[in-house]
C-alpha cells in the first residue's frame, strides 16, 4: 500500500518517517500484519506483553504504542493506565486494538486513557491513516509545547519554562541548594544606537550560546527574562558552584570580541548577580530579585564582574 504523501506537510512528513511504533501484541500472525504495512514507513518495535512494553517505553519513548487489550498477563486497559501514570508520556498516542469478542469493553478502552480504539478485522488502510494521523498531531504538539518554552530569538528557555520549573522544583522537595546568576549586557542601549538593532540581536544570540555552553549539568539551564537578561539556573549548586559558572560566562563572553567602541573595556561584556538559596523557592521572582541587588553591584562597580 502507498502512503498519501501529499497530506503531510513536508517537514512534517520528514519527521513523522523517522517515528518509532512500539506494537504490543503475542500473536505472531497479527503482528507480520502490522509491521507489513508499518515497516516500510516507520521503525517498527514488538513487545509480547505489558511488562516488557513499560519497560521498552521507559526507555525509548516511542511515539505511539498500538496495543492489542488481549495479552497474557498485563492486558492493554493496564498497560494504558501505567503508561498514562507517567507525565512523560501522558501525550503518547495509544491506539487499543481488540477482538470482536471484547470490543463491548470499548468504554473502559477510553477510560483507561487510549487515543484511539479499532477492532478487528480492521481495514490496514484505515490503520495506517490513523498511526499517520496520531503522528502528525503528537508532532504539531511537541512542537506547539517547544514554541511555548523557547524564546525565539536566542533559543534557550523563556518566562514561562522558567516558572514552571521552578514550580516543579519547588514542589519535589528534593533541591537542598540552587543557585541562580542573573546576567545582564553592558552598556547595550549604546551598542544598538551605534551598530544597529540587528547587530545587537546577533550580539544577544551569541551571548546566549556562551551562557549555554557555561553549563556544567544537565540539570542547569538558560532562560531569556525580557530584552538583554538572561537568568542561569543551577539545581544542586552551592555558591562556590555558582561563582564557577559566573567566571565562565564573563570569559566566554569577552573572548566573544564583539566590538564596542562606548564600552570602558571596547568589548560587549556582561554583569552577573548570583544568589544561592538552601531550597528551590516557588516564586523564581524572589530569587531573581536577591540576584539582581548583586546584579546592581556588579554594575556599579564598573561592570563586567560578577558578585554572587
Ligand atoms: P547597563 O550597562 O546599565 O545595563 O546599560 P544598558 O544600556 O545595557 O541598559 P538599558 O536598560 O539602559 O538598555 C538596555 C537596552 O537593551 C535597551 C534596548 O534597546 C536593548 N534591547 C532590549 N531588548 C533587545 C533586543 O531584543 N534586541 C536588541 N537589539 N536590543 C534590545
Ligand atoms: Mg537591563
Ligand atoms: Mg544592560
Ligand atoms: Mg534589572
Amino acid at each position: 500500500m502507498e502512503p498519501d504523501t501529499e497530506e503531510v506537510e513536508e517537514h512534517l512528513r520528514e519527521a513523522i518517517d523517522d517515528s518509532t511504533v512500539l506494537i504490543v501484541e503475542d500473536n505472531d500472525a497479527d503482528f507480520d500484519l502490522l509491521r507489513e504495512v508499518l515497516s516500510p514507513h516507520f521503525n517498527v518495535k514488538r513487545c509480547r506483553d505489558g511488562e516488557a512494553a513499560l519497560r521498552l517505553i521507559m526507555d525509548i519513548a516511542p511515539h505511539i504504542v498500538i496495543t492489542e487489550f488481549n495479552l497474557q498477563g498485563m492486558d492493554g486497559i493496564v498497560l494504558c493506565q501505567r503508561i498514562r501514570e507517567h507525565s512523560r508520556f501522558d501525550d503518547i498516542p495509544v491506539l487499543m486494538v481488540s477482538s470482536e469478542e471484547h470490543a463491548q469493553r470499548e468504554v473502559d478502552f477510553w477510560d483507561a486513557g487510549c487515543s484511539d480504539f479499532v477492532r478487528k478485522p480492521y481495514s490496514l488502510t484505515t490503520l495506517y491513516k490513523r498511526v499517520m494521523h496520531h503522528l502528525k498531531y503528537k508532532k504539531m504538539l511537541d512542537e506547539y509545547k517547544e514554541a511555548a518554552m523557547v524564546d525565539s530569538l536566542t533559543k534557550v528557555f523563556n518566562r514561562r519554562y522558567l516558572e514552571s520549573t521552578m514550580l516543579q522544583l519547588s514542589s519535589r522537595h528534593e533541591t537542598p541548594e540552587i543557585s541562580a546568576l542573573l546576567i545582564d549586557v553592558d552598556w547595550f542601549k549604546k551598542y544598538n544606537d551605534s551598530y544597529g538593532h540587528l547587530a545587537g540581536d546577533a550580539a544577544l544570540v551569541q551571548i546566549a550560546e556562551v551562557l549555554t555552553r557555561s553549563l556544567m549539568r544537565s540539570t542547569d539551564f538558560v532562560t531569556r527574562l525580557g530584552g538583554e537578561e538572561f537568568a542561569v539556573i543551577l539545581p544542586h549548586t552551592d555558591a562556590s558552584g555558582a561563582q564557577l559558572i559566573a567566571e565562565r560566562v564573563l570569559a566566554g563572553v569577552r573572548a566573544l570580541a564583539l566590538p564596542h567602541k562606548h564600552s570602558d573595556y571596547q568589548r560587549i561584556s556582561v554583569s552577573v548577580g548570583g544568589i544561592t538559596c538552601g531550597f528551590a523557592p516557588e516564586d523564581w521572582r524572589s530569587m531573581i530579585k536577591q540576584a539582581d541587588e548583586n546584579l546592581y553591584q556588579a554594575k556599579a562597580q564598573g561592570r563586567n564582574k560578577a558578585i554572587c
